[in-house]
């Protein structure tokens, strides 16, 4: 019998990117294929400024992309990070995982090798991006903008309203194979060279096809120390139902890590199980801004293409239940 088919994204701005790849599940392609077609949309649009072309750039004023993809039959991944020039990076991860035996690429080789396979090398950055980019170092100290002579800092990375949006996605296809994706430009005005969670198998994004698949977004920093998505999963083993294991894995992280740490921003986990339920989870209904209110999108077979909200968890409330 036919699985009911399903795909689950992050953020406001993937309710087109789930569309997209339900029309490729409503045609019978793979969870793969709508994983990879679902990212290129985002990837593309130059209006979300935090994926892909359009992106907002590292402190140096250069876009620096990481993103990973995950196929549930074969249990293959692949993934690159810091790529600069390539507009679509999850279609590169795809190619690292077909046609090197290693799994992820990494800087200027991740860009060889994407021209090495056909992808055209591009500008990232758009006029509106430079702007903001512009607008940001011009409120920096010299020593900021160098970011590397600082000296130790105390305390996380400083967080401002531009400092992400990953498109994390998950799906499920009618031949009942799950897949999952991750890519984003990270955290804006990041230390050149930084690697978030979103290209890291486990942590952006895990996929066990006998179970589910889970990805993330968020505050990339923490999310990774306790590989969110992988105890995601894990727990569905376990028997959850998707929502219970992405607060499952919540909690695991916001137990580990010092309230503070969950101040300005937040971290949030999708989720689809074997038999398509579907389910997310965030520490807040908000990160940074009032304004990045923390919706996922979902589109399927028997799931309307619709946004939704919550269920929200905050460290507080969470660490008091404990
Ligand atoms: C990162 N996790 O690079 C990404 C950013 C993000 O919502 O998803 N923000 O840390």
């Amino acid at each position: 019998m036919a699985t009911p088919y399903v795909i689950v994204t992050t953020w406001r701005f993937g309710l087109a990117a789930s569309i997209r790849g339900n029309e490729v599940l409503a045609g019978g392609g793979s969870a793969i294929d709508a994983i990879e077609a679902a990212g290129n949309l985002t990837e593309l649009d130059p209006e979300v400024n935090s994926v892909g072309y359009g992106g907002l750039p590292n402190a140096d004023g250069v876009v620096e992309l990481d993103a990973a993809i995950m196929d549930g039959p074969t249990h293959a991944a692949g993934s690159v990070a810091g790529l600069t020039g390539i507009k679509t990076p999850i279609s590169v991860a795809r190619k690292v995982m077909l046609y090197t035996p290693h799994t992820m690429l990494v800087g200027d080789n991740a860009k060889r090798f994407a021209l090495q396979h056909g992808f055209a090398d591009e500008r990232l950055l758009t006029d509106v991006s430079n702007e903001r980019w512009l607008e940001w170092r011009a409120n920096q100290s010299a020593a900021d903008v160098a970011h590397f002579d600082t000296g130790p800092r105390e305390g996380l990375t400083e967080l401002t309203p531009d400092n992400h949006d990953t498109i994390g996605l998950v799906a499920l296809d009618s031949h009942g194979n799950l897949a999952a994706g991750c890519t984003t430009s990270g955290m804006a005005w990041k230390v050149p060279g930084r690697v978030g969670d979103s290209p890291i198998i486990g942590s952006g994004l895990y996929v066990d096809n006998e179970i589910g698949a889970a990805a993330g977004t968020g505050h990339g920093d923490e999310m990774m120390k306790a590989v969110v998505s992988f105890r995601t999963v894990e727990a569905m083993g376990r028997g959850l139902t998707p929502t219970e294991a992405c607060v499952e894995a919540l909690r695991y992280l916001m137990r580990k890590r010092p309230p503070e740490s969950f101040n300005n921003y937040g971290a949030a986990l999708i989720a689809v199980r074997k038999d398509g339920d579907i389910g997310a989870a965030s520490t807040r209904s908000g990160f940074a801004a009032p304004d990045r209110l923390w919706q996922w999108a979902a589109a399927g077979e028997q799931v309307p293409a619709i946004l939704n909200e919550g269920p929200y968890c905050t460290p507080t409330s969470l660490i008091s239940s404990l």
